[in-house]
């Protein structure tokens, strides 16, 4: 997989896409990411990204040059189409769905903003899809680009090693993830439940089960009726 990011703030995303899985991930080829920074693509002199609101209001607003230009060099660089995404408040939420959806792609390109929004003309203009990470507001779209991209790079073949498999992470069957344990056998008084030392793998399976249900039904209740909130 090809992923693009289109950002003014490229250096957010070297620690985490520097590190354990994602820069595994990237040394092996399994994903290729490949980080623009907008400001390079501004004409004037003052090297201005952003510009008031016609009509009045606070804050500034994302000027769409800069943004086309970007995109379309960015869109060059790989003869593969992408999928585009915006990544705003707006957008519809992000859940594991749209991770696995999003994992089959061969090539995805995200659009990171700042201040108040992007000009309305960015979206209609580039056929942009828009992603939320959750109902509440970040500084830029940056922290969640690399969240998207950490749980999407995760879903890829081989991206994980044998000893991290997500195919039991929460979410990957609409439950959340049963209790783990390793050692010691008891601590502080904490005993590992007798049956996962038991060796009875049926029973082991049918445990985690009957646990991963209780504890989504307990803690996320909303999992099981299969809203979306
Ligand atoms: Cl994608 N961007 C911003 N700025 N805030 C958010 C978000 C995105 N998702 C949730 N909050």
């Amino acid at each position: 997989m090809r992923v693009d990011v289109l950002t003014l703030f490229p250096e957010m995303f070297e620690s985490p896409l520097g590190h354990s899985i994602l820069k595994r991930a990237q040394q092996s080829g399994i994903v290729e990411i490949v980080l623009s920074n907008i400001r390079d693509f501004v004409t004037d002199s003052y090297k201005k990204v952003d510009d008031k609101p016609y009509g009045g209001g606070p804050g500034m607003v994302m000027m769409p040059e800069p943004v086309f230009d970007c995109f379309e060099h960015v869109e060059k660089l790989s003869a593969e189409k992408g999928r585009v995404i915006l990544l705003t408040p707006q957008g519809q939420k992000f859940d594991h769905r749209k991770a696995v959806e999003l994992s089959k792609e061969k090539r995805l390109i995200f659009i990171s903003g700042r201040y108040e929004g992007f000009d309305e003309r960015i979206r209609e203009g580039l056929g942009a899809e828009q992603l939320s990470i959750g109902d509440y507001v970040l500084s830029g779209g940056e922290l969640a680009a690399m969240v998207v991209i950490d749980s999407v790079v995760r879903l890829l073949g081989g991206a994980l090693g044998d000893e991290d498999s997500s195919k039991d992470d929460s979410f990957s069957d609409g439950l959340l993830e049963y209790p783990q344990y390793t050692r010691p056998e008891v601590f502080r008084g904490m005993k590992v439940p007798d049956i996962l030392l038991s060796g009875d793998h049926g029973k082991i399976a049918k445990w985690r089960r009957d646990k991963a249900l209780e504890r989504t039904k307990l803690w996320r209740p909303d999992l099981l009726k299969g809203d979306k909130s």
